[in-house]
C-alpha cells in the first residue's frame, strides 16, 4: 500500500512537471501550485474512493462516531454518551451530520455546549490526547472544519441535524480518523478575548470523544426520518408562533 501511495505520488509529480523539469512544465508556469494541489487532490480521491463508496452506497459516504465519557472524567461530571452520523455524496457534495447524544443534566440552565472535531484519533489518555481542534488551515476558531457551535440539550439529550458543513470525508482533508469532543463549556466563539479563545473557544473540559470511522447507510437511514419529522414540527411551530393575528 505504501508502495502504492509512493508510486502514486511521483506519477503525480512527474505529471505537474515537477520532477520533470523539461520544457513542457514550463506551459504550466501560471499556476503550478494549483496544478499540483489539484493533482495531489485527484490523487487522494481516487486512492480513498473504493474504501468509502460504491455504487452500492449510491456513491455517497457515510461514517459514525460512537460517543463515549473521557476515561479520566470524574464520576460526578455528566456522562455522556450516543452517535454522531455523517453523510456525504461524492465527490464534491456538502456533509451533513446528526448528533444524538445523551447523558447531560436533565434540569440544565447552561446556555450551551461546544462540539468540535479535533486532530487526532487518539483516545489513549481519555479525550485529552485528542489534541486541539482540527485546524488543516493554519486558521482562527470558529472557522476550523470542525466547528459545529454550541449545542443546548433538551430532558438531557441533545438531538440535531446540520446540514453544509464545511468539513469532509473525502480527499487530503478527510475527517475519518479524527476525533469528536463534546465539552462541558459553551464555545465562546473567538470572542473571549484570549488566546485560548481563538484556539478553542474556552470550551473548558472534555467531556466525552469518539474516534470518526466508515461505516453503511443503516444507522443514517434510521436516524433521518425521526430528525425529518422534528425539524419539520419545530418549523411548523416557528411559523404558527411568528404568524401575525
Ligand atoms: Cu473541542
Ligand atoms: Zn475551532
Amino acid at each position: 500500500m505504501l508502495l502504492f501511495l509512493y508510486l502514486a505520488i511521483i506519477l503525480g509529480l512527474s505529471a505537474s512537471g515537477i520532477v520533470r523539469g523539461d520544457e513542457e512544465a514550463d506551459s504550466h508556469r501560471d499556476s503550478p501550485l494549483q496544478d499540483i494541489r489539484k493533482k495531489v487532490n485527484d490523487l487522494w480521491q481516487n486512492l480513498l474512493y473504493p474504501q468509502l463508496i460504491s455504487k452500492e452506497t449510491e456513491w455517497t459516504g457515510y461514517a459514525t462516531c460512537e460517543v463515549k465519557p473521557s476515561s479520566n472524567l470524574d464520576a460526578n461530571k455528566p456522562q455522556v454518551t450516543g452517535q454522531v452520523l455523517f453523510r456525504q455524496s461524492y465527490p464534491n457534495g456538502k456533509l451533513e451530520v446528526i448528533f444524538d447524544l445523551d447523558g447531560f443534566p436533565l434540569h440544565s440552565n447552561q446556555s450551551g455546549r461546544a462540539i468540535h472535531i479535533h486532530e487526532l484519533g487518539d483516545l489513549s489518555k481519555g479525550c485529552d490526547s485528542a489534541a486541539g481542534h482540527y485546524n488543516p488551515f493554519k486558521v482562527n476558531h470558529p472557522h476550523h472544519p470542525g466547528d459545529f457551535g454550541n449545542f443546548l440539550s433538551k430532558g438531557g439529550k441533545i438531538r440535531k441535524y446540520k446540514g453544509n458543513l464545511l468539513a469532509t470525508l473525502f480527499g487530503p482533508y478527510s475527517i475519518i480518523g479524527r476525533s469528536i469532543v463534546i465539552h462541558e463549556q459553551e464555545d465562546d466563539m473567538g470572542k473571549g478575548g484570549n488566546k485560548a479563545s481563538l484556539e478553542n473557544g474556552n470550551a473548558g473540559r472534555r467531556l466525552a470523544c469518539c474516534v470518526i470511522g466508515i461505516c453503511n447507510k443503516n444507522s443514517w437511514e434510521k436516524n433521518l426520518p425521526d430528525i425529518t419529522e422534528r425539524r419539520k414540527r419545530r418549523i411548523t411551530n416557528e411559523h404558527k408562533t411568528t404568524r401575525p393575528n
